[in-house]
């Protein structure tokens, strides 16, 4: 096998035997099976066009290759045989007469790992940007949301994975995964305000109460609505864990009583976390760990997530062997109180771009007074390496008159901190999940605007962690944004060559995390 698409990486390098992540070298295999059938899809939908299943595929198969997504071997070859149908569908009859390929080889993923460091380079960031990127679309889709633009440009990117072989025709292709995912994170954020209503800054509760409850995790919110509409009055509570927290914050969400709060922190201690807890988890999404044997009966996964062993909820959403194992297990006794991992015994959400620029006005006034020095985008996804402790002391050391904005699982390293506020407003805006950098990137320009200048221009540096591929769609985003000096951690990809990331420091002033102190000083100079 060989996978490099994540921060955990075996060595920095590669995982080649297993995944440092739990996934197979077999997994590994099948999903590399996948993406080859993917690329064959998109080579036949050039020349026949694309059509609802081919649609539909692309998002479910880019969106399974994503880490801690798809452990499950039947499952992944389930899907490849779908592609493959979809893609023989498109054209049955072709030129080798096999009937079966749409008139289009399927790529052999060995070419891209073993293809010039550039090139495998340029073809990875395009690749694994979409990858990220297909789960949002995914999750706007779901609720019923396509944008024209998103859709086709999964099916150019990919043709281009298996025709282009030049870094001059692959660069800019990089930047238009950015400029596609700025679109698409745009969509998800309409599907999800325009369904859910627009967030609410909302303090939510690390409390668990007693009497039966379900833990849900993972990004989709429309998984969580369904869960609570079937848990209404059934003496089940709900709470939400790493990504799903900000769902606390939308109205038509916060509406059901029993979503009391949110349990536990980041996904990398989710086997410390789940372990004992006397209530089922719900995997909707990223970011699953292996469970272990001590409360995999436990563990339930819905959408594209899978696990062998685990009890998967299809499509049609019937979540009784869910609720049935909550009211089986009972929850606690008595209420319990659980913390941050700084002690906080509640954190705050719901800062989305109608939130904070409800308040523009008082911001922009206490930046001109001089209240507010500094603004820093301290997110992105959290993770095992203990160099992460970086990003707490960065927050806590943070000068008073500065402002953190943050997003995605990377904030629970400092989400229960008492940051204060700077005449009422809070030092720690949390505005969402990894997509919701749109809103950090629309209060961003809309500050840009008021002061007139560009977004490089403004007192606001980005901090940020990464981990998955999500994190590179958004990366691929703000540098076609053109915005520049983000300092990134807490290790460079394994998959940015040398040459691409002379480039990516020469244009776009990317450095690599070195310690808060450090980063202050010459972040604030
Ligand atoms: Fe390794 Fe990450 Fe790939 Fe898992 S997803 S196999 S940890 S590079
Ligand atoms: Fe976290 Fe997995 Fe990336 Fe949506 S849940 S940010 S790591």
């Amino acid at each position: 096998m060989f996978c490099f698409q994540c921060e955990q990486t075996a060595g920095g390098t590669g995982c080649t035997v297993n995944g440092v992540c739990g996934k197979k070298f077999d997994t590994a295999g099948l999903q590399d099976e996948l993406t080859g059938a993917l690329i064959g899809m998109s080579l036949a939908v050039e020349k026949y066009g694309p059509n609802a299943d081919t649609d539909r595929l692309m998002l479910e198969g880019l969106f399974t290759t994503v880490t801690n997504v798809n452990f499950d071997n039947g499952s992944i070859a389930e899907l490849t045989a779908e592609v493959r149908r979809a893609t023989a569908a498109l054209a049955p009859s072709c030129s080798h007469g096999c009937g079966g390929c749409g008139g289009a080889e399927e790529y052999d993923m060995k070419a891209l790992w073993d293809a010039d460091a550039d090139i495998r380079s340029l073809k990875s960031l395009i690749l694994f940007g979409l990858r990220g990127m297909a789960a949002y679309a995914y999750h706007a889709y779901v609720l019923g949301y396509v944008d024209r633009k998103v859709k086709n440009f999964f099916y150019e990117a990919l043709v281009a994975v298996a025709k282009e072989e030049t870094m001059d025709a692959l660069l800019p292709l990089v930047l238009k995964v950015g400029e596609v995912n700025f679109a698409c994170m745009e969509l998800l954020d309409r599907a999800n305000t325009e369904t859910f209503g627009k967030p609410e800054p909302t303090q939510v509760s690390f409390k668990v109460e007693k009497g039966p409850f379900i833990v849900i995790t993972g990004h989709d919110l429309r998984d969580l609505a369904m869960l609570l509409e079937q848990t209404k009055d059934k003496g089940v509570n709900v709470y939400t864990h790493g990504e799903m927290l900000p769902a606390n914050a939308y109205p038509e969400l916060k509406k059901y009583p029993h979503l009391k709060g949110n349990f536990g922190t980041a996904w990398q201690n989710q086997q410390k976390e789940f372990d004992g807890i006397p209530a089922p988890i719900l995997f909707t999404t990223n970011c699953l760990m292996p469970p272990r044997p001590s409360y995999s009966d436990r563990v339930f996964t819905t959408e594209v997530v899978s696990f062998p062993g685990l009890t998967h909820i299809g499509a049609e959403k019937d979540f009784t062997p869910v609720i049935q194992k909550a009211l089986e297990l009972g929850g606690y006794a008595e209420d319990k109180e659980f913390t941050g991992i700084n002690g906080g015994k509640c954190t705050t959400t719901g800062f989305g771009h109608d939130a904070v620029l409800s308040v523009a006005g008082a911001v922009i006034d206490a930046v001109k007074s001089g209240a507010v020095k500094h603004f820093f985008l301290v997110g992105g996804c959290d993770g095992m390496k203990p160099g992460r402790n970086y990003y707490t002391e960065f927050v806590e050391k943070a000068p008073k008159d500065t402002i953190i904005l943050t997003l995605a699982c990377g904030k629970y390293r400092f989400n229960d901190l008492d940051l204060g506020d700077i005449g009422g407003i809070p030092r720690l805006l949390d505005m969402g999940q990894c997509n919701d950098a749109y809103s950090a990137l629309r209060v961003a320009t809309a500050l840009a605007d008021a002061f007139k200048c560009g977004v490089n221009e403004l007192p606001l540096s980005l901090v940020l962690s990464w981990y998955e591929q999500k994190a590179v769609c958004i990366l691929l985003t703000l540098l076609h944004l053109g915005i520049k000096n983000i300092l990134l951690g807490p290790s460079l990809p394994a998959f940015v060559s040398p040459n691409v990331l002379n480039f990516l420091v020469e244009h776009y002033g990317i450095a690599p995390i070195s310690t808060p102190e450090e980063d202050l000083k010459k972040l604030l100079a």
